[in-house]
């Protein structure tokens, strides 16, 4: 049923991307989905080349499937990650908080799938004249960096505005969601939070907990006012930054707040003072799993969705 020719070619089995998610997505979760038939992603995000070309080669070990490095573009490091991605022979490229215009010649010249995560339709167009192979269409359901539009807005109009294929993301954690973006035009899922709380996701087990006990509203939209969105789920320091942006407090006195607060969450398991970037899917969450046990069980349930109705 969920036969798309473009995940086919990657030599992927199920269309399903991981989400390129910053301190998280490393080679132990990236290899985990790749192994189970999806296509892992390991994230650069702010990381030095250094780092990320070691998690490239532990990854190459624990899979021989492919996988793909997602470069997070706000980075200072994004033009080191862009060649080290051609040196590592990596097959695929998704990518970030950002225009990757300037790096798809190289990409390309690399023979390299390039898949740009966009939260509009204009993005996605450009994206689409620049080269790339996909658009991944991102609706600010997702945790972390997010866009204006919802996912069942913004798929079915990034599906209508390009002629490559649609990946959808964003609210996206169980066979139904699935399902529902087969209908809106996709050919691929893109899932980040369901894979937080993976038996493979190396992440602090207080920030799996706080996933697997979240509720349908336990997530708020912080950063706004940097042009540069966050979700995360509530603490004392999202309360702290909204404290700050109604006071209209500077944009360094929010950097200073926010730094280093993601690892701190991640690493540390602080989940008063760190960043708990997760979806609004985070209610629907309730169990750990292997890659390969969610993966099978979103499909299964999708395709069970899908039969009720035919
Ligand atoms: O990139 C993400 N999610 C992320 S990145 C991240 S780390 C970070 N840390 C501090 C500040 C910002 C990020 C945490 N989560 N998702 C993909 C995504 N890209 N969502 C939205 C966008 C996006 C938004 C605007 C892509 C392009 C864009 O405009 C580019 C343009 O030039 O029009």
């Amino acid at each position: 049923m969920f036969n798309s020719i473009f995940f086919k070619d990657l030599g992927v089995k199920y269309p399903i991307i991981q989400g390129g998610m910053a301190w998280v997505a490393d080679s132990s979760l990236a290899s985990a989905v790749s192994n189970a038939g999806g296509l892992g992603i390991i994230a650069a995000a702010n990381a030095p080349v250094d780092y990320i070309r070691d998690e490239i080669r532990k990854a190459k070990k624990l899979t021989d499937k492919p996988f793909g490095v997602n470069i997070m573009l706000l980075s200072e490091n994004a033009e080191g990650i862009a060649h080290l991605v051609c040196e590592e022979g990596i097959k695929v490229v998704t990518t970030g908080a950002g225009n990757p215009g300037k790096y798809m010649d190289l990409w390309k010249s690399h023979g390299i799938k390039v898949i740009p995560v966009v939260a509009s339709v204009a993005l996605a167009k450009r994206m689409e004249r620049a080269g790339a192979d996909a658009v991944i269409a991102e609706g600010c359901e997702s945790g972390g960096h997010i866009g204006e539009l919802t996912t069942m807005a913004l798929v079915p109009q990034v599906v209508d505005g390009v002629n490559i294929p649609v990946i959808a993301a964003g609210g996206i954690g169980d066979g139904r969601g699935v399902a529902a973006v087969f209908m809106l035009g996709v050919h691929g899922v893109q899932v980040g939070t369901r894979f937080l709380v993976a038996n493979e996701c190396t992440i602090h087990e207080n920030y799996k907990n706080k996933i697997l006990t979240a509720k349908d509203i336990d997530s708020v939209v912080t950063a706004r006012s940097t042009g540069h969105p966050i979700r995360v789920l509530k603490n004392r320091l999202s309360r702290q930054f909204q404290k700050l942006e109604k006071e209209n407090a500077s944009l360094a006195a929010l950097e200073e707040l926010g730094r280093g607060c993601l690892p701190k969450a991640v690493k540390e398991g602080d989940i008063e003072m760190g960043s708990i970037m997760a979806g609004q899917i985070a209610g629907l969450v309730k169990k750990e799993q292997s890659c390969k046990e969610i993966i099978e069980e979103m499909f299964n349930e999708a395709k069970e969705t899908i039969n009720k109705f035919i």
